[in-house]
């Protein structure tokens, strides 16, 4: 049971504990050359403080305000982050991966008063065109930098919030592209380290995190800046990594824990250097199902068994997830202590163990979209809908299907969609596949895998179809098969199955 004060500020919270328990000194965050950054929790602490007061004083936010946080991961996105909540106001980062096209959409859906911008991306921002919103650059060397604004501000004290005050705005663009916005409450921020991150990953206050998913996709917000600031931790910042810089970073920092996707899982399990990962102690994954091949692979090749788990940016985090003698690789795991998750059927009454179903939670952190007819079809009597298909073993394991809209149903007969994928992903020159329903006259749809083969391989269709009839039922063997260089993915790397049902 989570117990929180009713007056409660996350972005106070975050750094006032760690320091009262560990000093001002405990190193708090890094970052890499070409930019190398080194800072403690004190000033860490100082920093938010005092771009909180610039954003007060200076730029006029009141608490409540939106400020749009736009950059990739680094030690300034972080206090900028940490700023706008001690300030009381609403923070809503973005990636440093959005055009100008995509920004406008958020700030047309979240009205910010404000923008805290990494200065190599403010042409961008600005080209946006986003009405009423000053753009305050940071992490360059300018006079009107964020850094010299916050050098010239007196002390601040903190917004004193309440526990259920709007802390961040999270968009999700989901695998459709069309993107809705939640909101998650200060207690929230709290809730998802006291919860995954303390129970399953265990993170320890010696830790230094690293890994590539951004601020704004809440799996990089929750792994690389609240759960190691929460343990009193420390996080080495990285901007963007390829695999194999990911792992040099790695090696040269003898980082501890990581959070990253399985695709990085995937080419980490094959790069045949897996030394340089030899100080990991924990990796997550999460994002899309982590493949039994993968997970296997990856625990042959570094010894390290990969934490699977789901989350949502409706639920802020991961709430089903296992770690350690509890993992059944290819099964995403058990509900993470402080979340009730079920699987139902179309008519909302609990599935039988052993039965494909809508998988269901609810918890401590919860979907509330600032479009409310979103909200009464995600939020069905307290139950957020996931949008997943999953069965429950007699274990109280959860083991993915499909998302509800991979489901293909062929001939009468059902097939998810991730478990070819799966299969294919067994053939040594399969690098990555997406299998979708493709519409057909005589079956309705048929089962369709967009496949990108290793680079110098070659494997014809018919060799793959017969390869995945060995692994899975015949009946659910791709009859149409695409050969693609890459498939389309979205800014955080989810793969979009539904481009591929329309390509086709
Ligand atoms: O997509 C996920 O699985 C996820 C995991 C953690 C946090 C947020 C998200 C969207």
């Amino acid at each position: 049971e989570l117990d929180y004060p009713a007056r409660l500020n996350a972005g106070s919270e975050l750094l006032d504990t760690a320091i009262a328990r560990y000093g001002p000194d405990r190193p708090a965050l890094r970052a890499p050359a070409p930019n190398p950054v080194a800072w403690t929790y004190g000033e860490l602490r100082d920093r938010a403080a005092a771009v909180a007061a610039a954003l007060t004083r200076e730029l006029g936010v009141v608490p409540g305000n939106r400020v749009i946080l736009h950059g990739p991961n680094t030690p300034w996105l972080a206090a900028a982050w940490l700023g706008v909540l001690k300030a009381g106001a609403v923070a809503v980062t973005t990636t440093a991966m959005l055009r100008s096209g995509e920004l406008a959409t958020v700030g047309g859906l979240t009205r910010p008063a404000v923008a805290l911008c990494d200065h190599r991306f403010v042409a961008e921002l600005a080209s946006a065109g986003i009405a009423g919103m000053p753009i305050v650059p940071f992490g360059g060397a300018g006079a009107d930098d964020l850094a010299v604004r916050a050098a010239r501000q007196d002390p601040f004290d903190d917004v004193a919030t309440s526990a259920d005050d709007v802390a961040l705005l999270a968009c999700t663009s989901g695998t459709t592209g069309e993107p809705k916005v939640t909101m998650h409450f200060h207690r929230d921020v709290l809730a998802i380290a006291d919860t995954f991150a303390h129970h399953v990953v265990a993170l320890r206050p010696d830790d230094l995190v690293t890994g590539t998913p951004p601020f704004a996709f809440t799996f990089g917000l929750g792994g690389l800046l609240v759960f190691p600031l929460r343990a009193g931790a420390a996080a080495l910042l990285l901007e963007r990594a390829t695999p194999q810089e990911l792992a040099a970073h790695v090696a040269e920092n003898r980082a501890t824990v990581l959070f990253t996707a399985p695709t990085a899982y995937r080419a980490l399990a094959g790069d045949g250097r897996p030394e340089r990962l030899a100080s990991l102690r924990r990796c997550v994954s999460a994002g899309e199902p982590l493949p039994a091949s993968v997970w296997r692979d990856f625990r042959a090749a570094t010894g390290i068994r990969v934490i699977d788990g789901i989350g949502s940016t409706e639920m802020l985090h991961v709430f089903v997830s296992a770690a350690d003698d509890d993992i059944r690789p290819g099964a995403t795991g058990r509900a993470v202590p402080g979340y009730r998750v079920d699987v139902v059927d179309d008519l909302g009454r609990s599935a039988p163990d052993g039965v494909p179903g809508h998988l269901v939670v609810r918890g401590p952190t919860g979907c509330r979209y600032l479009d409310g007819r979103r909200q009464r079809e995600y939020v069905v009597h307290g139950w957020n809908r996931t949008g997943d298909i999953y069965v429950r073993d007699a274990d109280g394991l959860f083991w993915f299907q499909a998302r509800s809209d991979d489901m293909i149903i062929t001939a009468g007969y059902n097939v998810a969609g991730p478990e070819v994928e799966q299969a294919l992903l067994q053939h040594p020159s399969v690098a990555d596949c997406a299998v979708v329903g493709t519409p057909d006259a005589e079956r309705g749809h048929v089962v369709t895998a967009h496949v990108v083969l290793r680079p110098g391989e070659t494997a014809t269709a018919a060799e793959l179809q017969a390869f995945a009839k060995g692994v899975i039922a015949p009946y659910k063997y791709p009859r149409r098969i695409h050969f693609a260089d890459a498939l389309p993915r979205n800014s955080t790397g989810k793969l979009q199955r539904s481009a591929l049902r329309e390509a086709v």
